[in-house]
């Protein structure tokens, strides 16, 4: 039996690839150290992952931005505005990034950003023309096999298939009525080509992911898989494929695979254990299956026995040699190395498990395959821990557990209908049309980090940082009101992570010192540890939002994150069902919505950014997700009185297909990205309508270009065309703290033009 993952943390222990990238960029150093430093981290998991015994190692697993940008690059999907940007590097973070370029007169935009499947990871969307044509661009993958190969490794590159690639990819706005797989005939060859260059080269096996096998797949997508696979099996020069599904069940795709003459299947025992028994019977003699058996969504320490018990399974039904173990899906979701966390509390610590140890927990189960009852110390420690983990669960805390048994349905329905509570609220606040307003957060500077890390340090007492805080609240407050915003917030400085900052103020969260994860390019976030039952010890930012408050006429929005987005960006217990632990943070955060009210705050807005990344892949579990979910929101929120404005904001993906259950969360206003996507969210709106106050975010804050005045009345005119102009708000797509304070400056004030602009031409 074989031992292996699916693909490796690329961000380095350190983040030493974030730090060589923004050097990089910023001109600080030149492209020759950011290689050095890709090579040093690719190297130094290579070696780690050869010296805990691993049989097959991946490859191009790695990437300097994303493994989908990588792969339009490899397959030359090159939009035309970057073809001519000569030097493949800055052509390469252009299609991430964008580049701006006043004196020169550039501004290209970037490729569009979006989750990857119900991940907190976002991959870059390959942008497709009508006439699209692909050309092979071997260079990156060519170059890590040969590093590869140079350290004594045979790995096993892996590439996004073509089917998954071709389904989320899009196509460039001017192009319509086609759909991407009617490219699957001229994209096939470029894989083909690359097939055969790759056992050229000494490949004997290549990794195909196909992670779009757990959807519910249309008769043309199941067709066009056929074809695909079939078409590669069918190379004359290849190395073995094995075909990897995960994130899901592979469910009736299954023939897709196992019918293509393909020598592999990876399926995803974590999220879907079933399907063995449904592998099993349905595998041809000649294809070997890898067992997804170790999460690699997750940082708990593997139920050994348990995945013993499918490796012994598989194995005696199809033979030793026909068995792989493996983690359900790359190890991208998880951080590098446990051992690097020195002040996690020790019982917690050996509840878990990060990259190096999932490694060694496929070794490990490799190796006892044969063995009908597993045998020694590891078995009997991961025993052990999962015992004290399952004893220290029940003994946690009974109150918050009576409490969340007690919740009844009215508690998630605010008192009146929306048209009564906007009435009473308009008459409140007295807006303008079109009300300006921003997301939360403003940029965390280099002066805001230092001041916090001093005060961790103790280099500066907590009075020390609160002061520092409140003046920096004082300025926000200030530039907000000059900038001639309607609706204020007071700036998050005092937050380093939406998710973070709750966790650490909530019972039931750890935290590690190094525990990254890749969000997006060199953007990473440190997930919370969620183990046990939720409860909120004391009010969290009520200090805060009373004294942003204070300083201005003006409503200052009061700031939380929801609790589906907490549960979503967290490493979650799994020993209970979600939703279970979703009411428990919800909550929470009523109390935390209640406190806020009673001290003034008359407008609130609880972010849920996640809720669509939390939808089930497929579509039989939507409906209770969203149930749940939905009724976490309403549990959060709908406690407060009829003059209490709730808002909510959403990004990061495309909500057309859960549209009801957004407007049944009832959020007196929902603030939205759109302007990255051209204002898709609008034609959902136009189709389905919305009931409640919207403001579509029509300034793209993920790219520090500076959005035109005549931009923005543009898109606000579009979004007046679509939903009733007493109805909208205007905003940017996203909280501003990851953008500069010149660029954002300039922003807004364009913005408020627009919103004056707009009003003025509404009013003639
Ligand atoms: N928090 C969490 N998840 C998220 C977001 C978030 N997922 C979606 C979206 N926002 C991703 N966007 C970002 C934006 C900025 C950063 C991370 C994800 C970021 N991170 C810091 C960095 O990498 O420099 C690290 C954090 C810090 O130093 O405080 O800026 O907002 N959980
Ligand atoms: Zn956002």
């Amino acid at each position: 039996v074989l031992a292996t993952v699916l693909g490796h943390p690329r961000i380095g222990i350190a983040r030493e690839l974030k730090k060589a990238l923004e050097a990089y960029w910023s001109g600080a150093s030149p492209a020759e150290s950011l290689m050095a430093t890709a090579q040093e981290i690719r190297t130094r998991h290579w070696s780690m992952m050869k010296q805990a015994g691993l049989d097959q190692i991946p490859c191009n697993d790695f990437s300097l931005y994303d493994h989908m940008l990588d792969m339009a690059v490899t397959v030359g999907a090159i939009p035309a505005r970057f073809r001519s940007i000569a030097d493949p590097l800055n052509r390469y973070f252009a299609m991430a990034r964008g580049v701006q370029d006043r004196g020169a007169g550039i501004d290209l935009s970037p490729l569009e950003m979006t989750k990857w499947f119900d991940t907190n990871y976002h991959y870059i969307v390959p942008e497709l023309s009508a006439d699209q044509s692909f050309a092979l661009d071997p260079t990156k993958i060519a170059a890590e096999l040969a590093e590869a190969q140079a350290l004594g490794i045979v790995p096993r590159p892996v590439l996004p298939g073509p089917i998954t690639f071709l389904k989320l990819s899009k196509f460039a706005d001017n192009v319509s009525g086609m759909d991407t797989l009617d490219l699957l005939p001229r994209l096939l060859p470029v894989y083909e080509e690359l097939l055969a260059l790759l056992s050229g080269h000494g490949v004997t096996w290549l990794q195909l992911d196909e992670p779009c096998l757990c959807f519910d797949l249309d008769p043309r997508t199941a067709e066009a898989y056929r074809t695909a696979l079939g078409r590669l099996a069918a190379a004359a020069k290849r190395p073995a494929l094995l075909v990897a599904c995960y994130f899901g069940s592979i469910g009736e795709n299954l023939a897709l695979v196992a019918d293509s003459g393909c020598e592999a299947l990876h399926v995803d025992l974590v999220r879907a254990p079933a399907d063995l028994e449904a592998v099993l019977p349905a595998l041809p003699q000649t294809m070997k299956l890898s067992l997804g058996a170790v999460d690699g969504r997750n940082i708990w320490r593997a139920d050994l026995e348990q995945a013993h018990r499918l490796v012994r399974r598989a194995v005696t039904t199809l033979g030793s040699e026909r068995v792989m173990v493996a983690t359900s899906c790359s190890l991208l979701h998880v951080p590098v190395d446990l051992d690097a966390e020195t002040r996690l509390d020790a019982e917690l610590k050996s509840w878990m498990a990060f990259a190096a140890q999932k490694v060694a927990e496929v070794r490990v189960l490799a190796d006892a395959a044969g063995q009908e009852q597993p045998q020694g110390a590891v078995f009997e420690q991961a025993a052990a821990a999962l015992a004290r983990r399952r004893a220290a669960a029940a003994a946690d805390n009974p109150a918050v557990r009576h409490r969340a048994e007690q919740v009844t349905e009215s508690m998630s329905r605010r008192n009146t209908p929306f048209a009564e509570r906007s009435a009473r609220q308009k008459s409140r606040f007295d807006l303008p049309l079109l009300p300006t307003t921003t997301i939360g957060s403003f940029p965390q500077s280099k002066e805001v980090r230092e001041a916090r890390s001093k005060w961790r340090s103790g280099a500066l007492d907590g009075q020390g940082y609160q002061d520092f805080l409140r003046a920096e609240i004082r300025r926000c407050i200030e530039r907000q009101e000059q900038l001639g915003l309607d609706v204020l917030v007071h700036g998050e400085f005092e937050r380093t992570d939406m998710v973070e900052y709750f966790g650490e103020q909530l019972d039931g969260f750890a935290f590690t010192q190094n525990g990254w994860v890749q969000s997006y390019g060199s953007r990473c976030v440190k997930p919370p540890v969620l183990y046990g039952d939720v409860a909120r010890p004391r009010p969290m930012t009520v200090e805060w939002s009373s004294y942003a408050q204070s300083l201005s006429k003006r409503p200052v929005k009061g700031m939380l994150t929801g609790p589906v987005t907490i549960l979503q960006w967290s490493f979650v217990r799994n020993d209970q069902p979600r939703s279970q632990t979703c009411r428990q943070i919800a909550l929470a955060l009523r109390d935390e919505v209640a406190d806020l009210e009673q001290a003034g705050i008359a407008m609130i807005q609880v972010d849920e950014p996640a809720i669509r990344e939390g939808l089930p892949l497929r579509r039989r579990d939507w409906d209770e997700y969203l149930e749940w979910a939905v009724a976490s929101f309403c549990i959060a929120t709908a406690g407060v009185s009829d003059e209490t404005q709730i808002h909510t904001h959403m990004c990061y993906s495309e909500f057309g297909d859960i549209l009801p259950a957004i407007i049944a969360m009832d959020a007196d206003v929902l603030s939205m990205e759109s302007s990255r996507s051209r204002m898709e969210p609008l034609e959902h709106f136009r189709q389905h309508g919305y009931p409640n106050d919207v403001g579509p975010g029509i300034y793209d804050i993920h790219s520090p270009r500076v959005p035109t005045v005549e931009e923005m009345t543009t898109l606000l005119q579009l979004a007046a065309e679509v939903l009733p102009v007493e109805r909208l708000w205007v905003n940017p797509d996203c909280g501003l703290k990851t953008r500069g304070w010149p660029e954002i400056e300039a922003s807004l004030a364009n913005m408020v033009r627009a919103a004056l602009e707009v009003r003025a031409r509404l009013q003639q």
